[in-house]
């Protein structure tokens, strides 16, 4: 069922393709290098989806399985794992959805262990990595996918040149995907800008400004004045001033 010339030469992947990530903050960042590798192979991504909808296994059986794909030859699920408990029921609802759109691909990788079913469709590839630095399609680079990994809690790899600021920028992108104005649409575009000096800034920031329950801002937090400036200004375009901070 694992077609590995398909996920080793990108170049062979048909396009356009559709990005799927977690909703946290290393989601967005496999995602984002999923994007990249996909884009440096030729193939376009026509779109990234990372919402609330992708936040946990209850993808697998909710949005995923009433999405259509049609416009899809390609469609790369990064991070979003299945239900830990009961993994039956989110692997059934994937075999399925591939079943029904037999003339898309889909590869799926998770740095959870996934259920591998025996006999696979055909149009389905489904990978396990064991580090979060390769819960990627195609080559993972330190300037993501180390952040990802300390974002996860896991182990850092990366140069000892880049560790400090890798932890900076790791800090700020998980409060910034805390924040329910920045999350989504907002957030993708600051990582696709490569905005690193946004979320260095935002890890500079006061604690008490940062409180989460469950990865979520809570009411009573101050205000972030970073975020606040980010959420009142159009898009992404946040000044240098704001900023304060060198790329
Ligand atoms: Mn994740």
């Amino acid at each position: 069922m694992q077609v590995p010339s398909l996920v080793h030469d990108l170049t062979k992947l048909p396009s356009p393709a559709l990005v799927i990530g977690h909703f946290d903050s290393d989601g967005y960042l496999a995602a984002e290098q999923t994007r990249r590798n996909l884009r440096a192979a030729r193939i376009k991504v026509s779109e990234v989806l990372i919402s609330s909808e992708t936040s946990n296994y209850r993808f697998w059986t909710g949005r995923f399985a009433k999405m259509s794909f049609g416009k899809f030859p390609l469609v790369v699920v990064v991070d979003i794992a299945f239900n830990f408990k009961n993994p039956k029921p989110s692997l059934a609802s994937l075999l399925k959805v591939c079943r029904n759109n037999p003339s898309t691909q889909f590869v799926v990788i998770d740095h959870h262990p996934l259920l591998l079913p025996k006999n696979g469709p055909a149009n389905l590839t489904l990978r396990s990595v064991e580090r979060v630095y390769d819960c990627c399609l195609g080559e993972p680079s330190d300037e993501f996918m180390a952040v990802a990994s300390i974002c996860d809690g896991g182990i850092v790899v990366s140069s000892p040149r880049w560790r400090k600021r890798h932890l900076k920028r790791a800090q700020g992108l998980k409060r910034a995907a805390a924040d329910k104005n920045i999350a989504g649409p907002r957030l993708q575009a600051l990582l696709r800008q490569r905005r690193w000096s946004f979320f260095e800034a935002l890890a500079e920031e006061p604690p008490e400004f940062h409180r989460t329950v469950r990865g979520r801002r809570i009411a009573t937090n101050f205000p972030s004045p970073l975020l606040a400036a980010l959420a009142m200004s159009s898009g992404t375009a946040l000044s240098t001033s704001v900023l304060g901070l060198r790329r």
